[in-house]
This record gives structure tokens, sequence and C-alpha cells, in this order.
């Protein structure tokens, strides 16, 4: 019988912090009350916030150096799924999981279904992988996939996202991701406008496959693997590329994946206005795709973030409905303690752009009165709404504090000797 984590060891840690957390409670909703918030209305906009966890993430992730194992790693879907299902445990944020194929390939995928949702679990967009070849594959991607120029070999690329979809039909899915490494290191090696192209008419033959109530996910990214001109390099490429497709192709943010001081919560602005705005990949970096853990290097920007997508909510932009993911590698940390955190952070975020005042900003955005502008957003964000996280998972039967009691129920540990290593687990993905 392999190792869980109780309701009851939940309960019984949870009963060392009530009094303090009741405490810290009534005292943030008397400062809230001040401003005019309730503190409930904001407890249950935090209840009902979730952030889908990618299944590739409960692995150790690695840099492009090297890779150093961590114990008791998931073996595979399985084992996944199970450390998915903590962090959901003691979170309540992650109900949903993203899974990649084909690293996570089973040979039946309705009890893979029903194998979730006895951790509670169930299927966000499935991700397709034509960045790497794998053993049983006829051509292979190193100059590309979807955009590669041998007809065959984009043939192949699209027929992996087909199967992609049949999987992601059965799991419950309803959006399929598409990040593609394909691009040039070279100026010369290929035609920009062409490989272009070539995506364009690879993903309708994707497109036209899709299920009625799917979107397919354009994922952009600046640069890495290819450093000299990825095909999708920018949002501008990925709206040119879902205008295009048509309705049921959207842009995916991922926060990793642009130049350095890139003005990101003003490029969702501009999705959301036309109406492209697939949802994010959320992680934290300082330099470049660093998949740091989310909130962890600028919680400011991934606030101003949420700050967008709140005021978009509110005053219900047309065809907003944004699909939330974390997309991280953790290579120094246990992967379960930085996605709980991580989840954690931008529940946080969520809270705290939903504690802006509205209508006095802008009230005084029309009065040109920048510094009340500036310190009604600042206000929110310094705001410290961890009693609201902490009470919302709570009343939802998740821990008051989860990484000390997922440190205390001995979970890793005992995963370690249930989990003899094997070679080659999957983990670290842009
Ligand atoms: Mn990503």
């Amino acid at each position: 019988m392999s190792f869980a984590i109780t309701a009851d060891f939940i309960g019984s840690e949870n009963a060392k912090a009530n009094d303090a957390l009741a405490d810290d409670y009534q005292a943030l909703g008397r400062q809230l009350a001040r401003r005019g918030i309730s503190i409930e209305e904001m407890t249950e906009r935090a209840m009902a916030y979730a952030v889908a966890v990618p299944t590739w993430g409960v692995g150790t992730g690695g840099t492009r150096f090297a890779r150093f194992p961590g114990p008791g790693e998931p073996r595979h879907i399985h084992d996944k799924l199970e450390d998915c299902g903590v962090i959901n445990q003691l979170t309540r944020t992650t109900p949903n999981v993203s899974p990649h194929f084909p690293w996570d390939k089973v040979g039946d995928y309705n009890a893979l279904r029903q194998e979730a949702a006895s951790h509670a679990l169930g299927f966000d967009a499935v991700n397709s992988n034509t960045f790497q070849d794998q053993r049983d594959q006829n051509r292979s991607y190193k100059f590309g996939s979807l955009t590669h120029a041998d007809k065959g070999t984009r043939a192949q690329a699209v027929e992996h996202n087909l199967e992609c979809i049949e999987i992601g039909r059965q799991l419950g899915s309803t959006a399929l991701t598409v990040w593609i490494a394909d691009g040039s290191n070279f100026p010369g090696q290929a035609n920009l406008n062409a490989a272009f192209d070539r995506y364009i008419e690879s993903l309708k033959a994707i497109y036209d496959a899709l299920p009625k109530d799917w979107f397919v996910f354009l994922e952009h990214k600046l640069y890495e693997p290819a450093f000299y001109a990825t095909v999708i390099s920018d949002w501008g490429s990925s709206l040119m590329a879902a205008l295009e497709l048509g309705p049921k192709a959207k842009c995916l943010v991922d926060l990793g994946h642009h130049a350095p001081n890139t003005n990101i919560e003003q490029i969702v602005a501009r999705l959301i206005r036309a109406r492209k705005l697939a949802g994010f990949h959320f992680n934290d970096s300082k330099y470049g795709d660093d998949d740091l853990d989310s909130g962890s290097v600028d919680p400011f920007r991934l606030f101003l973030v949420f700050s967008e997508l709140v005021d978009a909510e509110l005053r219900k932009a047309e065809g907003f409905a944004p699909a939330y993911m974390i997309d991280q590698s953790h290579n120094v940390t246990d992967p379960i303690e930085s996605l709980m955190a991580s989840a954690v952070e931008i529940q946080r975020a969520f809270v705290q752009a939903s504690l802006i005042d509205r209508k006095a900003l802008q009230a005084a955005q029309d009065d040109s009165d920048v510094m009340l502008g500036h310190r009604l957003v600042k206000q929110a964000f310094i705001t410290d709404v961890s009693p609201i996280l902490a009470e919302a998972r709570r009343r939802k039967g998740g821990a008051i504090d989860p990484i000390t009691l997922y440190r205390a129920s001995g979970y890793r540990a005992r995963k370690t000797a249930e989990r003899p290593p094997v070679g080659g687990t999957s983990a670290g993905i842009v």
C-alpha cells in the first residue's frame, strides 16, 4: 500500500495553527473593511481560483549543463499523478494536471482518467512534443518539426499533434498546447518567411482536427534552442498565426519567453483586446527563460499581469477565459514544495489584484492624478493577503501551512523507499 497524507493528519497539523490564523484573519478583515472591501468576498475568490500543474514539473529539472536527480522522484505518469494529488490536497488550488506526450503515454487513457480522479485530479491542456526525437520515430526533428523543409518530417509532426488531440479527448481535455523548438541558429540557415508559411500550413491541418469545443494554444518563445531566429518568436508572430488560423487558435503567454524588461502586462492587455489570450505558463525569471518559481524573483510583475486579468474579468471582456498553468523547472528544490509555493504565489497575485479599488483608479486616471493612481495599485500589492489564502485552504480541507505540513508528513522519505530509481525520467521543459 503506498503512503498517502491523510485528512486526519492535515486536521491535527492545522489545529496547531488555527488560533493564530483566526487572529490574523480578523485583523486583516478589519483593515480591509476600512477600505470598503469584504474579506469574505476575497476569501471566496481565493477558494474559486485554480491553476494547473504540469506533469513534468514534479520531476527534478536541469540546466543545459547537468541534472541532479532528487530522492523519490516520480518514475512515470502514475507516480506523477500521486505527487500532483498531494500538491492539490494541501493547497486546494491545483485540481488539474497538464500532461505531456509522449512522456506520459499509457495503454489505456480511460483508466488513466479514472486514476487521476482517484487523486481528485482532472486533465488540463495536453502538450505535444516535437522538440526531441523519440526512439521509434522515422524522421529527426534536429532541423525542425512543423516547419521543417522536408514535407515528410512536417507530416510526422502534424500526425503526433493529431494523436495528442485524440489522447486529450479521452482524458477530458479541451485544449492542445503547441510549442515548437523550430528556428535557425545561423543567418542563412532558413528562409524566415518560408518557415512561417510552413508553420501556418502545418497548424491548419492540426486546427482542422480539433473537436468542436477545443482550442489550440500557440506558445511563442524568443530564443532557445534556436539562437538566431525562432519561428514563433514573439506575441506578434503568435497573434498573426492565431488570426490566420481562426477563432479556436489563441496565444499562450509563458512569462519567461520574452526579452528582458519586456512589459508583459501590456502584451496581456493587447491579447485580451484581440480576444486571443489563451492563458499562461507561469514561472519567474531574472535573465531569460529561467523557469524559476512563480513570484520568487519579481512578484510585482506577476501582480501587474493579474491586475490586467482582473480588470478584464470585472469589465466582462468578450471572449475572456484564460487557462492558467504553471511551467517551471525545479533544479535545486523539492519539486512538490516549489509547485505548492508557486500555486500559492499565483493565487496571492490574483487576490492582491482583486483588492485594487477600480473605481477610484479610473477616477485618478481620468483626472491625470498620477501619484494617486500609482498609490492605489501599490496599496493592493503591499497588502499581505496570506491570512485569506490560508483560510481559503483551511475551508477547503487543505493545509494552513502547506510546506511545513508536507515536511512533517515525511512524504518524500516514504516515496524514496517506495520508488526505486530508474533511468531517464522526463523532466524539464520549456
Ligand atoms: Mn511554457
